[in-house]
């Protein structure tokens, strides 16, 4: 191909990126990361600290990315900040020992605080793209995430074009980033199908600083086979949805599906394809796994708009062998817009994400074990909770071998409040908290969702907390967790010890 780019190796592009810079990469989980330039970049920084000489970069991407861009970096010590998402094993030590500053932030809101500047200047974005045009027209490749951001703000960019990923991809992106206030009117997008920008995005090409050559695979990672827990937990789901559908709370044509990412996200969407009385669906999600594609090319759904293609290799190449077929039936959105809350609230989103920790008035940690370490992040999942017509949180009743209740008195760090959080399941029920006081959820969550062996330990707990509005005791409201960090097991506790 005959670009008027320079044309660079991975090495060359990474000489160019200086210590303290800071790099806005494609990438919103591993789906279009930008795979050799941080690789080499990761090699220049080892080379560096060999030399006596500091090298880190500030690394900003879409959400959790693959292993040759956090995992690379992350193990050569070269990233000193990093948001909004990850999910590198490497990247988190380093997160909570304090090695890396992390700011944590809903998905939807980067691109505005890029633009406002709170991140500071953006020296380089650095793309994977599928196609480029010599005018600087540039074919996203397996997500957009904040590249389309990233590419307007950046001071220079760095093109990684990759040949695993075809130009006949164009078609499936709809870049569209909305007016800062108080300029912003309406995004028009009325069903998750519509359209409402462009298939490219459109860059200054005076701002490319080169391009890399490349021919390699997302490296999402595979999924865990489904055990009796997540198919139940997926069962449940369906059966409450199907339930509401006869009850008239969801039309029956459906409302478009958000799900999250993981094992659990992957099961229940199993479970809902497999379901004969939920209707063909739509789904309006940041990530589509690997369990959409079945349900795409058998019709169960419908259409999905997305802000990633998180697929294992053999399901990216059906897609690519079948492009046809899915370009009528995907689309790729900026996180901005597929997260944005008017959407989420206008077509009556019904959200599916998963919870680390739920507690008894429903408020849901997503992020921290034990209250203060990090795992992931928030994602996308306060963006759909807090706006969708349905938000549901799932997640196994217990965790470590049933030594940590995921039903708690008192959440050890929050994410989604209780006035937000309407449905939860586990493996074990669902507990409808819409329209419940304070008391009512407790009672629901610990007979519906609560795993029996602390049904009655939660039980003794509601009885000691003062009564009020609220059955809160601020002294044993995180006994359960203290005793899982005394004697690492949180059953069997015996209230008093911690009174
Ligand atoms: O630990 O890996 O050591 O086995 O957490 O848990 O059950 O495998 O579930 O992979 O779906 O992850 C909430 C982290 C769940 C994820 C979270 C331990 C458990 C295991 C993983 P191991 P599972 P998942 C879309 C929306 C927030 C962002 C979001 C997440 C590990 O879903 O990051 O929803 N969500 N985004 O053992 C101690 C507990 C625990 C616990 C689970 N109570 N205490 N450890 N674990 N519960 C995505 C994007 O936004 C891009």
């Amino acid at each position: 191909m005959s670009l008027p780019f320079p044309i660079l190796t991975a090495e060359e592009a990474a000489e160019l990126i200086q210590n303290g810079q800071t790099i806005g990469f494609s990438g919103f989980t591993p789906a279009g990361a930008a795979k050799a330039v941080p690789f080499a970049l990761a090699q220049k920084a080892r080379r560096e600290h060999e030399a006596g000489k500091p090298f880190k970069v500030g690394v900003l991407t879409g959400a959790s990315t693959g292993k040759s861009l956090d995992g690379a970096l992350a193990e050569a010590e070269a990233i000193s900040f990093r948001t909004p998402y990850q999910s590198n094993s490497t990247l988190r030590k380093q997160i909570n020992s304090g090695q890396v500053k992390f700011v944590d932030m809903h998905l939807s809101v980067l691109p505005q605080i890029a633009r406002y500047g709170y991140l500071g200047p953006i020296h380089w974005a650095v793309v994977e793209a599928c196609d480029i045009t010599p005018g600087g027209g540039v074919v996203l490749s397996t997500s957009v995430g904040a590249s389309n951001t990233y590419m307007r703000l950046a001071d220079k960019i760095i093109l990684e074009l990759n040949a695993k990923h075809p130009a006949s991809l164009l078609g499936m992106h709809d870049i569209f980033e909305p007016q800062d206030p108080p300029s912003r009117s309406e995004i028009p997008i009325f069903s998750a199908s519509d359209r409402v920008g462009s298939p490219i995005c459109i860059i200054d090409p005076k701002k490319i600083a080169g391009v890399v050559f490349t021919d390699l695979e997302d490296e999402s990672g595979g999924f865990d086979e489904p055990t009796a827990v997540t198919d139940q937990i997926g069962q449940n789901v369906a059966d409450f949805l199907v339930a509401e559908m006869k009850a008239g709370r969801i039309p029956a044509q459906f409302l478009p599906l958000q799900s999250g990412v993981g094992n659990i996200a992957n099961a229940v969407l199993a479970a809902l394809g497999k379901s004969k009385e939920i209707p063909a669906f739509e789904m309006y999600t940041e990530v589509l796994q690997d369990s959409v594609v079945p349900l795409l090319e058998n019709g169960r759904c419908t259409f999905a708009s997305t802000c990633a293609l998180t697929l294992s290799p053999d399901a990216m190449r059906n897609v690519t062998g079948n492009i046809e077929f899915f370009r009528n039936r995907i689309i790729m959105r900026p996180q901005e817009i597929s997260n944005h809350p008017e959407i989420v609230r206008r077509l009556g989103i019904i959200s599916m994400n998963t919870a680390i920790e739920v507690d008894l008035g429903g408020n849901v940690n997503s992020t921290h074990v034990m209250g203060k370490t990090m795992m992931n992040g928030i994602g996308g999942s306060g963006d759909f909770t807090r706006n969708a017509y349905l938000s549901m949180f799932s997640c196994p009743s217990t965790a470590k071998g049933g030594k940590i209740s995921a039903i708690v008195p008192l959440a050890s760090h929050m994410d989604h409040s209780e006035h937000s959080v309407q449905i939860v399941v586990t493996e074990q029920g669902v507990a409808d908290l819409r329209g419940k006081d304070p008391h009512e959820r407790a009672e629901l969550l610990i007979n519906n969702c609560a795993h029996p062996e602390y049904r009655q330990q939660l039980r003794d707990y509601l009885h000691l907390a003062t009564p009020s509005h609220e059955p809160l005791s601020l002294s044993l409201g995180l006994a359960m967790h203290r005793q899982f960090l005394r004697h690492g097991d949180m059953r069997q506790i015996r209230w008093e010890e911690y009174r």
